[in-house]
């Protein structure tokens, strides 16, 4: 995402770094480390905090396994996916939310599920991350600003979660919170959105087989960069959709307001679905490059999800409703 004091060719040089660069910073990272543990403590050097990754067992797998995928499509590598993020409670920087994300305490944590429902009420992580629920689903997530990854992400069914709270026919659309604690999003004390952050989605998406709340990714609890302990994951609309570290979720008549048409309503509008043939006003959509890889691929209409989700915009001008 751009904020908006920065311009274009700040995106040209921060969000398409080569990979040699990134091993090069990562490689001095890891030196750096190592030589301040030396020093402080004369011990033997400790792995930083991020080394600890914790598996989640139960998953199953699902329809949308890694052979689903076309074979030019390979799964980004791991170190990549976690190191090159926008999760701007950490910071406004890709490698921010690795650097400042480490320390944050995600035990214990709620959703609370309220607005147009029967049942309102609370769900925890340990009921959200039953195994009989778990998948794994490896789908490609494309950030607005033209880079995009593969994952296999651990998530649950959004359709299974929501339906538990009995939505009324007033349920015309479902609102979601990040967190909102600048004490530990520190982030937060920075007016560059406005907090908490917010997404939004017409019921009808959110309740699509397509769409996942994600709990981890590879295998393992989700790392806190990457939106610890539960975020959306929406494969066919731009990354800003998939809200990070949800703790609220509203069932609503009502258009919910979101950070990003909030910060620039002409840029990014409420449904966000990928879409090479409608520009952003400062640059093509019309192709991307994965994170890790040198050459461009063409964008897909929907991210390549249009045989799944086209029927949700049947009749709709996509220009309009971008
Ligand atoms: N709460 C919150 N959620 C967020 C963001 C954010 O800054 N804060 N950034 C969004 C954007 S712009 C993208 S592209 C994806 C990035 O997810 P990733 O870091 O796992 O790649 O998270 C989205 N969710
Ligand atoms: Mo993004």
């Amino acid at each position: 995402m751009l904020i908006k004091s920065r311009n274009a060719s700040d995106v040209l040089s921060s969000e398409i770094t080569p990979k040699s660069v990134f091993e090069k910073r990562r490689s001095f990272l890891k030196t750096a480390a190592f030589a301040g543990a030396g020093i402080a403590a004369g011990a033997l050097p400790t792995l930083p905090a991020y080394a600890a990754r914790t598996p989640l067992s139960g998953v199953q797998k699902s329809k949308w396994s890694a052979e689903s995928l076309p074979e030019n499509d390979p799964i980004t590598d791991y170190e990549d996916v976690t190191s090159y993020n926008n999760f701007y409670e950490f910071g406004t920087g890709k490698r921010d939310p690795k650097e400042n994300a480490q320390e944050f305490k995600v035990t214990p944590w709620e959703i609370s599920v309220e607005g147009a429902c029967m049942k309102p009420g609370k769900i925890s992580f340990e009921d959200l991350i039953k195994p009989e629920t778990l998948e794994e689903r490896v789908y490609r997530l494309r950030c607005v600003e033209a880079w995009s990854m593969v994952v296999p992400w651990v998530g649950v069914s959004l359709a299974s979660v929501l339906k538990k709270f009995e939505p009324t026919s007033d349920a015309k659309y479902v609102a979601f919170e990040t967190l909102f604690d600048p004490e530990r999003m520190p982030g937060q004390r920075q007016p560059v959105l406005k907090w908490p952050y917010k997404e939004g989605l017409r019921i009808h998406e959110a309740m699509h087989p397509l769409s996942i709340l994600g709990v981890g990714m590879y295998g393992e609890v989700m790392p806190n960069q990457n939106g610890a302990p539960v975020r959306l994951v929406m494969p066919w609309k731009y990354g800003f959709k998939s809200i990070k570290s949800i703790v609220k979720i509203k069932f609503q008549k009502t258009i919910p307001p979101t950070s990003w048409n909030d910060a620039a309503a002409r840029e990014y509008g409420f449904y966000s679905n990928v879409n090479p043939a409608v520009r952003h006003p400062r640059w093509s959509q019309d192709s991307e490059r994965r994170i890790g890889e040198i050459f461009k691929r063409k964008t897909l209409m929907f991210n390549g999800y249009a045989e799944e989700v086209a029927s949700l915009y049947e009749g709709m001008d996509m220009r309009k409703w971008f």
